[in-house]
């Protein structure tokens, strides 16, 4: 039944206008703080520009040219519902090298700065990279391996590069998720066109106001 106690549309106006800081109406609370994981030239780094920036890639005037992440990468993402409810989401974003078998791998060697209090991580691969999919095992295996539990964690499955055309059998993704029930949710986004962005977005700033 609606509840007639409440009426949030009276409060918009006011939570736009505020920064983020401000707990009125139960829009922002604390940081949250997720791991971006998966193969390389999956697009992790160009998901938190593209978070940021606000804009798909081909609105931007960045190049697309592809730069390795070395080692690591951290930045603090605020994440606006679209629609304009005012609710918002400040996450900060750790984005990693895409190679496991580096000779130092910050998932391995500095388990506590990547994974400390991590409680959501986003397992990325790209629609037109099987081998991308196939690679996420091996970072959930050694991300549970390393993560020292006191934060419950979630998995986030994401398949980027929507915009190509897919070259695996939807069959799989359906099968990774099955078998690994940590994952909550799965998302087809397109850090390109920006689709599926958006659904993203909101269901992260609704996960942040759910905290
Ligand atoms: N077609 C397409 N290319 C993308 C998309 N997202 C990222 N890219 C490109 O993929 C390459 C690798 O992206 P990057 O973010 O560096 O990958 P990372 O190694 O996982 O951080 C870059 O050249 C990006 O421009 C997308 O949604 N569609
Ligand atoms: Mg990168």
């Amino acid at each position: 039944m609606t509840n007639s106690t409440n009426s949030p549309q009276l409060t918009d106006e006011s939570k736009t206008a505020t920064t983020a800081r401000t707990p009125s109406g139960g829009t922002t609370t604390g940081v949250m703080k997720i791991l971006v994981a998966g193969s390389g030239a999956v697009g992790k780094t160009t998901l938190l520009r593209v978070l940021k920036d606000n804009k798909p890639l081909e609105m931007t005037t960045i190049t697309n040219e592809y730069h390795r992440t070395p080692f690591l990468n951290i930045e603090t993402v605020g994440v606006e519902r679209i629609g304009g409810t005012g609710s918002r989401g400040i996450f900060l974003m750790v984005d990693v090298a895409g190679q496991l078998d580096l000779p130092i791998h910050v998932l391995r060697d500095f388990s506590t700065l990547a994974l400390g209090s991590v409680e959501i991580v986003l397992l990325m691969f790209a629609a037109d990279n099987l081998q991308s999919l196939l690679d996420l095992r091996d970072w959930v295996s050694i991300i549970k391996t390393q993560h020292n539990g006191r934060t419950p964690l979630q998995f986030v499955l994401i398949m980027n590069k929507s915009d190509l055309s897919m070259n695996m059998d939807a069959g799989l993704v359906k099968q990774f998720l099955e078998s690994e029930p940590m994952t909550t949710a799965y998302f087809e986004v397109s850090c390109m066109n920006g689709q599926g962005i958006g659904e993203f977005k909101s269901w992260l700033v609704k996960h942040a106001a759910e905290q």
